[in-house]
């Protein structure tokens, strides 16, 4: 029985790739291709949701260095944060020296893998060597007006007398992790980036970004959400006149009460003299924000006057009313309205209808009782005085003029809040002074390094006495430093760009350099990345192109895949506790890697969840000591050869099928698709060697194209067969086959009946009665037929709107 032993034949290869540097890039590549997956936190357990992230990044990578590209394919370490502090605690260590630790288990791991990694270029964001230049972008956010302090609400142990990190508060009762006490809340000045300046431009650019999924663009756009509305001042009885901000100005003759914020000033002041309202501001504000009821709420005793009616409307205090949105105060109009309907009802207050459905909408108008439930749609104004008859639309325009108001644009965006009150993160580089306030410190003095990890019951470098005390850059004179570190996700804002120059030590990165080599042109991460981190990196990068860290680079990634997940054999998510893990280590001990990298690639497209499958695996496994086989065979001169007869012209033919399909297949990201014409061409190989004596010429060709475009996914495998047919040098770095199809082969038929499975797949997946039908409609007219389908059917819009391909087979269709 031949067979090759993934143990022996595995290790061997990554030596060679290593000891030819197959994987290095030059600093003077210009405009490589930039291939690159989200960097792993360093829990020192890699598990399958990781090795299918840098399964398909590495084949993908592979492929364009074989189609002759200089590929950049880095790899890091993200690796400040919490569960380093727990783990040290549990572990009796400290988190530099557990983190370490994870770091070489993770990167044995990912050798082991076969990855193909610029080890030169490894970053690890909890050296100072990093995380210096986090300080040093601190100063230039800072420099560029871009840093503020602000109050922010804080998690506090009284007993500890602490401030906690959030992840430190534990359960719905929010007790203290060390000492069980309940926590409260206060409000401490904290050090925030103010991302809302750039609200307008992240929300823009994400028209651009057409490589990106539609989901994630639309989760951006619902997080920075913005909307366009109006201010009007209210006059609240002795209060004066009191801001609100609205996106229903038409609705204003139907205001029936005033409402602010607990954190509203006038609610503060009103609580000065009103002790019920002292209570419930009190009450609201030691509340978590989901808390109280939309019904919860407070009357003042007060009565604002509203400028469209001249009528007193009572003014409440209520918790629904957020301080930090819109101005913290609004009218509301139960009527059209839900959260002011169903508070109005709670407290009895009138409910006035101004707005009814216009004659040709779904709505008869006879039919709409406000009284029942809010009328939430525009239409026509009515019970509007000399305004009736208006369009919403026309009311809010003309509105802001004859009630003195002012267009005003609101974004559900907040300012990132970067402080953190734990030790393992980057120290936030500013010193307190008496007299000179928060002062810098200078640049000679970078990094400011961590100090020795202590075992405490608050931030260790609250503890860190020797650490903490100082002297003020401005006068000398005796003060602290800041004892607050950076959000981890700070570090992960522009690690990309270090990777371009990851030794260089009187800046970040290099400019020009960087400049050239992004955008990252592939990106390949977790959904759960969706907002935060994306949004941030777009962030930093647009700063920092701004205040001329780059050249032109606005965004940091052109196109981005979300890799699906991989669930249990069950069809769970794969879980310690539901005991259906499968852990990488054991499937790369018994199968090999090159086992695990293909059935992962052939389970689905990467977007697409896939259950976990033993029969998979051996599938795999068998898939590849076939191939192994019939190359050896053919090595040790075991196959007859002869005339080839008629059907070497249909054979060579499906050689070059076979490469140009699974190129166009590989550059679509559906390596699935590309794997099956691979298989396809292998058991023609092995027919035609049966039926026939095949011709020499033509066998060895089908199996060195065999081998090559096997390898970016089983790159071991695709050495040992490139070596067996006395290839020159390694797979890896050998030209990828010609991918010319034949004349007369319709490879977009081919392309778009992948497309077809693609698409039964997702609408299986979302449940959708009668696929087959659906799949058939979408045929003739790939794009509007598909885009119709996920309008009705809302569960299905991010699956069938992210699969681009229908998009552009549509175009093409
Ligand atoms: C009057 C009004 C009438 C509103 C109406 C809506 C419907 P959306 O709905 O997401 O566009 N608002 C204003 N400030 C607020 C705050 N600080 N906390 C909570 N809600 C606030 O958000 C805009 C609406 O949210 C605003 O328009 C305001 O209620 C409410 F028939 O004003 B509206
Ligand atoms: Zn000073």
């Amino acid at each position: 029985e031949r067979a090759f032993d993934h143990s022996e034949v595995e290790p061997r290869w990554q030596s060679a790739w290593d000891e030819a540097d197959v994987f290095r890039i030059d600093d003077d590549a210009t405009d490589p291709e930039y291939v690159l997956a989200m960097f792993p936190y360093t829990s020192g357990q890699l598990h399958m949701g990781h090795v299918r992230n840098y399964t398909i990044t590495d084949a993908f990578a592979r492929f364009e260095r074989m189609r002759g590209e200089s590929v950049l394919h880095p790899m890091g370490w993200d690796s400040f944060g919490l569960p380093a502090e727990n783990a040290a605690e549990e572990r009796d260590t400290n988190p530099r020296d557990w983190t370490m630790k994870c770091i070489d288990q993770m990167r044995d791991q990912f050798v082991e893998m076969g990855f193909g990694y610029d080890w030169e270029r490894e970053v690890t964001t909890c050296e100072p060597e990093y995380y210096q230049w986090n300080q040093w972008l601190f100063k230039q956010f800072r420099e560029a007006g871009l840093v503020e302090r602000q109050a922010a609400e804080l998690n506090w142990c009284p007993s500890c007398e602490t401030v906690l990190a959030d992840e430190q508060v534990e359960g719905e009762a929010e007790l203290c992790w060390r000492c069980d006490t309940p926590i409260e809340h206060r409000e401490m000045d904290q050090w925030f980036l103010t991302i809302t300046d750039y609200a307008e431009e992240l929300l823009d650019g994400l028209d651009g970004l057409e490589g990106w999924p539609n989901n994630v663009r639309e989760m951006q756009r619902n997080w920075i959400g913005k909307q366009e509305g109006a201010s009007v001042a209210f006059e609240v009885s002795e209060y004066g006149e009191v801001d609100i901000f609205t996106t229903r100005l038409d609705t204003i003759h139907g205001a029936t009460y005033f409402s602010l914020a607990p954190g509203h000033p006038v609610a503060r002041e009103i609580a000065e003299e009103n002790d019920e309202v002292a209570d419930y501001v009190e009450m609201a504000e030691q509340a978590e924000a989901d808390d109280l009821e939309v019904t919860s709420g407070v009357f003042t005793g007060e009565y604002a006057t509203n400028p469209a009616t001249g009528e007193e409307i009572p003014v409440y205090v209520a918790d629904y009313v957020l301080t930090d949105v819109g101005t913290g105060a609004l009218y509301a109009v139960p009527a059209h309205d839900d959260r002011d309907h169903e508070f109005a009802q709670h407290h009895d207050i009138d409910i006035e209808q101004v707005v009814e459905p216009v004659a040709d909408a779904d709505v008869d108008p006879e039919d709409v009782d406000v009284q029942e439930a809010a009328y939430t749609e525009d239409g026509l104004l009515v019970n509007s005085g000399e305004f009736d008859g208006l369009t919403s639309a026309e009311a809010r325009e003309e509105f802001v003029e004859v009630f003195d108001g002012e267009h005003r644009t609101e974004y559900n965006l907040r300012d990132w809040g970067i402080s953190r009150q734990r030790y393992w993160g980057t120290p936030i580089p500013m010193i307190h002074c008496e007299d000179c306030g928060y002062v810098e410190v200078p640049d000679e003095d970078l990094p400011v390094e961590l100090p020795e990890f202590v075992h405490t019951t608050g931030n260790p470098l609250d503890a860190a006495e020797e650490w903490k005390q100082t002297s003020c850059p401005d006068c000398g004179g005796s003060a602290v430093r800041e004892t607050d570190t950076m959000d981890t996700f700070v570090d992960s804002s522009w690690y990309f760009l270090r990777y371009v120059s990851p030794e260089l030590a009187d800046a970040p990165f290099d400019t020009a350099r960087a400049s050239d080599w992004m955008p990252v042109d592939q990106y390949v991460g977790g959904i759960e990345h969706a907002v935060m981190h994306l949004l941030y990196a777009r962030f930093f990068t647009k700063v920092l192109d701004d205040v001329d860290l780059l050249d032109g680079v606005r965004e940091p990634f052109v196109n981005l895949t979300n890799q699906g997940m991989v669930l249990g054999e069950n069809g769970n998510k794969m879980s310690k506790s539901r005991g259906n893990g499968v852990s990488p280590q054991r499937i790369i001990d018994e199968y090999g890697a090159d086992t695990a990298r293909l059935f992962i690639m052939e389970a689905a497209q990467p977007e697409k969840e896939f259950a976990w499958s033993a029969e998979g695996v051996q599938s795999a496994h068998s898939f590849l000591q076939n191939v192994y086989r019939l190359v050896d065979e053919f090595a040790d001169g075991e196959i007859t050869f002869g005339e080839g007869g008629e059907i070497a012209e249909y054979v060579a033919r499906e050689i070059d099928a076979t490469a140009a399909r699974a190129t166009e297949e590989y550059e679509r990201f559906r390596f699935n698709h590309a794997l099956q014409a691979v298989r396809e061409l292998v058991s023609l190989l092995r027919r035609y060697r049966e039926a026939t004596d095949p011709d020499r010429a033509t066998f060895e060709r089908g199996l060195v194209t065999a081998a090559k475009l096997l390898a970016p996914v089983a790159p071991h495998v695709g050495e040992e067969l490139w070596q067996q047919l006395d290839g020159d040098g390694l797979i890896a770095e050998t030209e990828w086959p010609s991918a010319e199809a034949p004349a007369d082969y319709d490879i977009e038929r081919r392309l778009v009946e992948n497309t077809r499975e693609d698409v039964r797949d997702i609408v299986d997946t979302v449940g959708i009665e009668n696929p087959e039908t659906i799949t058939l409609a979408v045929a003739p007219d790939w794009k509007h037929e598909v885009v119709s389908i996920a309008r009705e059917a809302d569960n299905v819009v991010p699956a069938v709107m992210q699969n681009e391909e229908l998009q552009r087979h549509g175009e093409a269709a």
